[in-house]
């Protein structure tokens, strides 16, 4: 373990951090002295690298051991075995699998977030190693908007550009008037940012924009989307009803003959049908104000002020990433870029549309992007893949084809799964058919250091170390700050980094060289370094070399002469600069997306009724809010103190109305029941007028403890439906979810997500 002669210097996607180190023991994360709002998150680790829910040694499950291959995961012990053992069984998994079925029958998309680190990304070792051995079934598209990398590459073209390019808050402070949230700008998702953090922004960013005078509505469910401070307007409409809203704006602003007829004859096309649909030319229903007050249950006159108040000033239209991950997610930023198209103001200082404002840290931070080099996976021989949320799908259905962007798929026949820095017992919906779909597979190989839902899920663990336990390098395009991230402590118990877990699996394969090219880690940090130097020099951003950024510890990129600002060039030539859609313009109407022929996603934006929300009647009568947790990353870190401080009475917290609490009979502080007919969960109900009536929420992240339908400990996942967002994008819809909530019996059942599983 190499010593710096300065403090220890560590990074991960919630922020930078000094680890204070005694004895070869941490006992603390001091924040990085840049940053000047830094996210208590980080410091959820201190306590929880070792102990009960830390995986020290190679792990398999017992009734796998013993030929049960299929039954009893999530329920059996599991047995401790060498390393030399579980890498026997691994490489020997691999090689049945690959000749008796083919590569196709691997999955290995491998989705979530990992850690940050340059070169100790989980998925990328994981996939180089099974790109040695010849491939594997991939993955397309997150969980955190696929509906939106779908769509909007037919109506903008490139949709990653679109967010990483979003213009500044320096931009919006100057000139905007008028900044309009759909789903708001929550602060408690700007603690992060992937890749590493090294200066928080965010809410300074809200408070010069509010103090340069800008106003704010905020379009949510939930007021605390917008930092009270903003003084903004709160619109608190039904969930999943954005697209309507939308609508209602777009026919009020053409009624009132206020939208920008050159801006649409010059930078868009297809304005002409979609009027026709906003008119009712076809349906006999005219998307007016009035249509969508009633579809929001909004004040009709609240929609048509705020179209006016939209048109008369420079407005930016804010779309969090939030509304794609609902049913038929592609149209509310289909919608919302038709709505800032009518506007006329895209490409312009402060005005236009801006992607996932409030999703994390970086979004509107005005910066030149480091042109940062990745660890390369090699190439994939496998051709199969599935949108990201179709795994259960997948799963279950070996054979079955499904749409997806005007193509066909079909379902390979997966036999072995291998999972490696993510968790789709946190990330998935309706985790009881997950769980379900898990029983299909013959074995399931999974890299943890953690005994979560994952882990505990798994035929094979092979122990990971975290960040502090190796040495890396934080280069990310999504900060200014790059850093390295030292090795604070040695590994717990035998855990070993994934690239040592994969070069031993290598070896034993027989593939040692072409998965190391006979580089150390070390090498390959120096290699990436340089790479991304070399980039970096030719668009004139300076780096340091390898010697004086390991002993600074870190640097800032500078920041750019003017703020960025969405569609600048586009804007001032639209000939010289077309955008990357059939037609170089915003499509407004898509040829290509109307002759898909879905039902589900027609060529222009339309409100389709969503498969949950508050105008069906049923049996379950509140909307749930499945949002990000404002303590945690995900599933990541809920077993440590920061989570668990938040919990309520030991549960996941669930807001709730005082209207809606009074009419259950139920109080603060108390033990619910959040069900429905997929399943239902434990959660610490919280009362609050910070809602909608009629709607619940409850973050994310709790990890997964189930007994039978039930989850003890207040996952979420257990009530969201599993549905693709429509035949175009196959997205998660998460956030389309109705539930019922009553009283919980009376002695729960205690949690037993952190007690670790039995080990023989
Ligand atoms: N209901 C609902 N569900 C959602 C969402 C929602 O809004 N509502 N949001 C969705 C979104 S946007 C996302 S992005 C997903 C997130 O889903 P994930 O990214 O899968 O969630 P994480 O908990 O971050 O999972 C990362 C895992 O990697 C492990 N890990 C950390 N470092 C390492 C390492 O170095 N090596 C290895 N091998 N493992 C490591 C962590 O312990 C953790 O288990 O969730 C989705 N699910
Ligand atoms: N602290 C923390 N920060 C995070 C994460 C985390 O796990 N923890 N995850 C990161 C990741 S992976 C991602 S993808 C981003 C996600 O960024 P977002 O998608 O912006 O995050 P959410 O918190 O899910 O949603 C934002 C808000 O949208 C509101 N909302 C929900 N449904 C609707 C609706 O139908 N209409 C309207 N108008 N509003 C609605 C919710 O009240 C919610 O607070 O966050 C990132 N930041
Ligand atoms: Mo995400």
């Amino acid at each position: 373990m190499n010593k710096p002669n300065r403090p220890l210097l560590t990074n991960n996607h919630w922020g930078a951090y000094h680890p204070e180190v005694k004895d070869g023991v941490l006992s603390k994360l001091r924040p990085f002295g840049e940053d000047t709002d830094p996210s208590p998150i980080g410091s959820g680790i201190v306590d929880v690298l070792d102990g009960p829910t830390r995986i020290t040694s190679p792990m398999v499950r017992k009734g796998w051991l013993e030929g049960r291959r299929k039954t009893g995961r999530g329920d059996e012990p599991f047995v401790k075995v060498s390393w030399e053992q579980a890498n026997a069984l691994v490489a020997q998994e691999l090689e049945r699998v690959r000749t008796e079925y083919g590569n196709q029958a691997i999955f290995a998309g491998s989705y979530g977030w990992a850690s940050a680190g340059r070169f100790h990304h989980a998925q990328s070792q994981l996939k180089r190693l099974l790109n040695c051995i010849g491939g594997f079934t991939k993955s397309v598209n997150t969980y955190s908007y696929a509906a939106a990398e779908v769509v909007v590459p037919h109506v903008l073209g490139n949709f990653k550009a679109m967010f990483t390019d979003t213009t500044g808050w320096d931009s919006i402070a100057k000139d905007s008037t008028l900044f309009v949230a759909f789903g708001g700008v929550a602060l408690k998702n700007g603690q992060i940012a992937a890749g590493g953090v090294g200066c928080h922004i965010q809410q300074a960013s809200l408070r010069s924009a509010k103090a340069a005078g800008v106003d704010f509505v905020n379009i949510s469910p939930v007021r605390g989307d917008l930092m009270a401070e903003v003084e903004a307007d709160w619109m608190a409409l039904r969930p999943s009803t954005d697209t309507a809203l939308m609508l209602g704006l777009a026919h009020e602003l053409m009624s009132q003959n206020l939208h920008d007829r050159d801006f649409l004859e010059n930078y868009a096309v297809g304005f002409d049908i979609y009027a026709s649909y906003l008119n009712g030319e076809n349906d006999g229903i005219p998307k007016s104000a009035e249509w969508a007050a009633e579809i929001c249950d909004l004040p009709v006159q609240d929609i048509r002020d705020l179209a006016r108040r939209m048109a008369s000033g420079r407005t930016m239209i804010s779309v969090a990433w939030s509304l794609t991950r609902q049913d038929h997610g592609e149209q509310p930023y289909w919608a919302g870029i038709a709505l800032a198209a009518m506007l006329g103001q895209i490409g312009l200082s402060g005005g236009g549309i801006g992607f996932g404002y409030g999703a994390e840290n970086q979004v509107g931070l005005s910066m030149r992007k480091l042109p940062v080099a990745a660890m390369p996976q090699g190439r994939n021989s496998v051709a199969d893949h599935i949108p990201v949320a179709r795994i259960a799908d997948m799963l279950q259905n070996p054979g079955a084809e499904i749409d997806f962007n005007g193509k066909r798929l079909t379902y390979p026949d997966i036999k072995l799964v291998w999972w490696a820095g993510g968790n789709p017992f946190h990330h998935h919906q309706d985790l009881n058919n997950l769980r379900a779909a898990w029983a299909r597979p013959e074995a399931i190989i999974v890299n943890e250091w953690c005994w979560n839902s994952n882990a505990r899920h798994a035929d094979i663990v092979l122990p990971a170390t975290t960040t502090l336990e190796r040495a890396d390098i934080a280069l990310t395009p999504h900060d200014p700050y790059q850093t390295v991230m030292d090795q604070a402590i040695e590994p717990v118990g035998e855990a070993k980094s994934d690239h040592d877990i994969c070069k031993g699996i290598a070896a034993q394969m027989g593939v040692e060289n072409a998965f190391t090219e006979d580089k150390s880690p070390e090498d390959w940090q120096r290699w990436i370094y340089e790479v991304t130097r070399q980039s970096a020099a030719r668009e004139e951003i300076d780096m340091p070399d390898w010697d004086s950024f390991q002993d600074k510890g870190w640097f800032k990129v500078a920041a750019p002469a003017k703020p960025t600002i969405l569609l600048q060039a586009f804007r001032a030539d639209p000939v010289a600069n077309p955008l990357s859609t059939p037609s170089g313009k915003i499509e407004i109407f898509s040829e290509t997306v109307a002759a898909f022929g879905y039902v589900d996603c027609p060529g222009h934006p339309a409100w389709l009724e969503p498969l949950e929300w508050l105008g069906k009647v049923t049996d379950c009568p509140l909307h749930l809010v499945s949002n990000q947790p404002s303590t945690k990353l995900h599933s990541q870190l809920d077993h440590g103190s920061v989570s668990r401080a938040a919990k309520v009475s030991g549960r996941e917290a669930v807001y709730m109305h005082p209207e809606d609490a009074a009419a259950r009979g139920l109080k603060s502080g108390q033990l619910v029941r959040v069900f429905n007919k997929r399943g239902a969960c434990i959660a610490g109900l919280q009362i609050s007028d910070g809602l909608r009536k009629g709607v619940v929420q409850m973050p994310t992240g709790a990890w997964y403890d189930p007994d039978g339908e039930l989850c003890r400990n207040g996952n979420p996942n257990v009530l969201t439906p599993d549905k693709g967002t429509s035949s175009l994008a196959q997205g998660p819809s998460a956030l389309t979810c109705l539930v019922e909530i009553a009283a919980a019996p009376d002695p729960a059942p205690a949690v037993r997500a952190y007690d670790g599983p039995v080990i023989i």
